[in-house]
């Protein structure tokens, strides 16, 4: 297909993987650990370097049309963010770390077996390739670690203020194991999965594309909010204060004991703009220009108690299902069952990022046979996770497609991308031709 698009051979072959987050939703942008691991869905980039100025994007499906544009002239475009933007998001992203005034022109064909927008990172896998056939055709090298902070920032050009767990463990990702993400400074460590269980993804086939709704950047805000109100309760330099983590790391508090502080210091009723005003002491409009992001502008309520419940209690959960892992106790598949379960309580009632499809999966999930499951990634629509002991999965496979494939509203056929169990899978890496 490349070849007779352009007419020329692909010289380089860059993939990069999905991602599935078995706990640890929501944190990654507040500063805390995650546990994900990559998936073997992937998208893949045949890509050629060329001497004119000019990026030409073609793609396998024919729902994500070609694309052309000027190398030196990158304009993304967040109102709209057709698949291209991803893209352009990865090119940029090496093109200003390494100050390319004429970066090389590239002919690109992309293909991609990542359902989209169903929280199975398939916008970080194409950023990254991006990123990687840029580095590549520009004849640069970098560090893994420094490839995904880089496309991390990269990726917000698109608008959304996400953190860095999907960049990173695409890059960072080893085959056979999941890894646990620490953010500042950016280190992944393995955690060995217990055997006896499989991990099954399965997708609630409700799409949500972050970038297109405000639903991700109002808790990135949430969580900002309650960070500042936090702080100037307990009478740090709020100003300076970014990060929920930043509040327990000044405090030298545990991650229980954060949850006291929450309590005493929030209300369960949501804030209005003026009470978050008057509780740091500033003007409507100084919060508006300083503090609220561009598309948090018209909201006028915030759920502060609530949105810090969830990340601190999720925290400590994430440290608890590393260290079961890392203990194996003869229990280890229950109690890590459980901690899947509450994450996904949490998300549903306190991060509110659930949906009714999504909380009817992970329901016959478990009447199926799962010891544990969840939303996996963003939310309000896309995938679970479920942890099922190996020798229920053949009936589990066959309930699930049967009480929510089968019997779905509108008739979903489930294919291979709805329904499967996965490993941990190999990180992005640049294949050349033989
Ligand atoms: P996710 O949770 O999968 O990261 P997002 O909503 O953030 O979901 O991003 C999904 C977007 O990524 C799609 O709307 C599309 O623009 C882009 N994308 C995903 N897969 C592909 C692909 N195979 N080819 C081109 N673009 C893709
Ligand atoms: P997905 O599942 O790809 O929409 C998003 C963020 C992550 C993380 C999760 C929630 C991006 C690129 N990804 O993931 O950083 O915050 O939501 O845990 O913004």
């Amino acid at each position: 297909m490349f070849i007779s698009i352009f007419k020329s051979a692909p010289k380089f072959y860059a993939r990069a993987p999905g991602r599935v987050n078995l706990i640890g939703e929501h944190i990654d942008y507040c500063g805390y650990a995650v546990l994900p691991m990559a998936v073997e869905q992937d998208i893949l980039i045949a890509a050629e370097p060329v001497t004119t100025p000019v990026i030409h994007l073609a793609n396998t499906n024919p729902l994500y049309a070609d694309f052309s544009t000027n190398a030196n002239d990158i304009q993304i475009n967040q109102t709209k963010p057709l698949w291209h933007n991803y893209f352009l998001c990865g090119f940029k992203g090496i093109k200003d770390h390494f100050s390319l005034d004429k970066p090389s022109g590239l002919n690109c064909l992309i293909e991609g077996t990542i359902p989209p927008s169903s929280g199975l990172s398939s916008s970080s896998a194409l950023v990254c390739c991006a990123g990687l056939v840029t580095l590549m055709a520009n004849g640069k090298t970098l560090p893994k670690v420094e490839l995904a902070e880089l496309c991390s920032k990269s990726e917000r050009y698109i608008g959304t203020q996400g953190g860095g767990m999907d960049q990173s463990i695409c890059f960072l990702a080893e085959k056979g194991t999941a890894k646990l993400i620490e953010f500042n400074p950016l280190r992944a460590t393995d955690v060995k999965l217990p055997g006896g269980a499989a991990f099954v993804i399965a997708n609630s086939c409700v799409e949500m594309n972050k970038a297109a709704t405000s639903h991700f950047n109002i808790r990135v805000m949430e969580c900002h909010l309650a960070t500042k109100l936090l702080a100037k309760s307990r009478r740090l330099d709020w100003k300076t204060t970014e990060k929920l983590q930043d509040v327990q790391i000044k405090l030298k508090l545990s991650l229980e004991e954060m949850l006291d502080v929450v309590d005493e210091v929030f209300h369960p009723e949501p804030y209005s703009i003026e009470e978050i005003g008057e509780n740091l002491g500033i003007s409507l409009k100084e919060l508006r220009t300083e503090i609220l992001s561009q598309n948090t502008q018209v909201v006028t309520t915030f759920k502060l108690y609530q949105r810090a419940k969830h990340v601190y209690s999720e925290a400590a959960r994430v440290l608890k299902f590393k260290e079961i892992c890392v203990e194996a106790p003869d229990n280890a598949v229950r109690l890590l069952g459980d901690l899947m379960n509450e994450s996904h309580a949490s998300c549903r009632d306190l991060y509110e990022c659930s949906c009714p499809e999504l909380d009817q999966l992970v329901d016959i999930c478990l009447q199926s046979g799962a010891v544990g499951s969840r939303l996996t990634g963003a939310g309000w629509g896309g995938c679970t996770v479920s942890m099922v002991p190996i020798e229920k999965l053949e009936r589990f496979l066959a309930n699930v497609k049967e009480a929510f494939y089968a019997k779905n509203d509108q008739g979903l056929a489930v294919e291979e991308s709805s329904l499967f169990a996965t490993n941990p899978g190999d990180g992005a890496r640049i294949f050349l031709e033989a």
